[in-house]
């Protein structure tokens, strides 16, 4: 590990401590840590669709809707070379939430991930993409 003099202006760092503060961070280096894998995570989605990854995508949808849980069910059976795990809530009467776990290149976990949020019907679909290396 090395340290390194970083130079922020005022109002950043003042930004930064109070968003550090919302999520918890008991320190400034585990912050910036944190903010550098990000942004290097996002940096590296778009470059290289062969690297392996694991994904998150997260996303809501109401059950009563005619045929999407089958259909969702469908998209998994049909990526199912693709190691994948559901976490499934109940939030209300109409509406639940899954969370698919992920594990493949690039390219399959986003492709994957994709057949799910662009379902009609899914709604906030989301995908965290991270590089394993
Ligand atoms: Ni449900």
């Amino acid at each position: 590990m090395e340290r390194i003099t970083i130079t922020i202006e005022d109002d950043l760092l003042g930004e930064f401590d109070e968003y550090m503060e919302r999520k918890g961070y008991s320190n400034r280096s585990e912050g910036i840590r944190d903010a550098l894998r990000h942004m290097l995570s996002h940096e590296s989605e778009a470059d290289d669709d062969l690297e392996k990854c694991v994904g998150c995508v997260s996303y809501v949808y109401n059950h009563k809707e005619r045929l999407l849980s089958s259909k969702l069910v469908e998209t998994q059976h049909h990526h199912h070379e693709i190691p994948a795990a559901t976490l499934h809530l109940h939030v209300d009467a109409d509406n639940c939430m899954e969370a698919t776990i992920l594990s493949g290149t690039a390219k399959q976990v986003k492709e994957m991930a994709n057949d799910i949020i662009t379902e009609t019907g899914v709604r906030y679909g989301k995908l965290h993409l991270i590089p394993i290396k």
